[in-house]
């Protein structure tokens, strides 16, 4: 063995030196600082505005989403982008069917109190107006060349990291997004020809906000809500 210190397998593998930029610390700190304080003004937003993204940013916002860690590195994801109007009408005219049954029936009186704050219902325009809906598949399992099945590890965890990052990305660009997520959304598969092995995991609205835009006025929790330190 080349390097006996080394107690992983990493000396066997082929690697590359990590392209890393190393800052004084008061540099990261405000680097953290800055990005805090532009990502705390992202908001999920409901209303948005006619007006055309070109797609090279949303390219550029998958690139990055592609970028995320995950499962043995099977990337098991697919985005779907969608700009064609008739596609984006019929994911409404699904999508609200699903919707008009979960807010009249499907959803228990908690889980419609626990969504009172947030002044939604089953009318879904935005699944129009914004320029972009991306809907987002996670790959349940591969396909082989022979057509076998090949499992995928920690699927949920790596598509939700990357849906994660997208959004980050779509904000740090100086767009909007909203996540969207009719339930069940199998209607999906049918509408944008997805393979079955494929479950849709979210939809992402994306694109300018209308210029008067509301937002609920909600609050982020404080640190000691969501953080413990030893
Ligand atoms: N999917 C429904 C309901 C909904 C559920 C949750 I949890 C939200 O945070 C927001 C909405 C809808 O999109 O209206």
């Amino acid at each position: 063995m080349k390097n006996s210190s080394n107690s992983n397998n990493s000396a066997q593998i082929p690697t590359i030196p990590l392209d890393c930029q190393e800052y004084p610390v008061e540099e990261v700190q405000r680097r953290a600082l800055e990005y805090y304080e532009n990502m705390r003004r992202r908001r999920t937003v409901r209303d948005f505005s006619e007006r055309l993204v070109p797609l090279d940013i949303i390219e550029n916002c998958l690139r990055t989403a592609d970028t995320a860690p995950n499962g043995a590195n099977q990337h098991p994801w697919h985005f779907v982008v969608v700009s064609d109007p008739e596609i984006k009408r019929q994911i409404r005219e699904a999508a609200e069917k699903e919707e008009q049954d979960f807010y009249k029936s499907r959803a228990t009186r908690e889980w419609l109190e626990a969504l009172a704050p947030l002044g939604t219902d089953e009318h879904k325009p935005f699944l129009e107006t914004a320029p972009y809906l991306i809907a987002i598949f996670a790959k349940v399992h591969g396909i082989d060349e022979q057509g076998k099945r090949v499992k995928h590890y920690y699927v949920n965890e790596s598509v939700g990291i990357a849906t994660g990052l997208l959004i980050s990305a779509i904000h740090h660009s100086g767009l909007a997004s909203l996540t969207h997520t009719p339930s069940p959304m199998r209607f999906l598969n049918k509408i944008l020809r997805r393979p079955e092995q494929e479950r849709p995991f979210l939809l992402l609205v994306v694109g300018y906000p209308e210029k008067n835009a509301k937002v609920p006025d909600i609050q982020r929790k404080s640190l000691p809500e969501i953080s413990t330190y030893f």
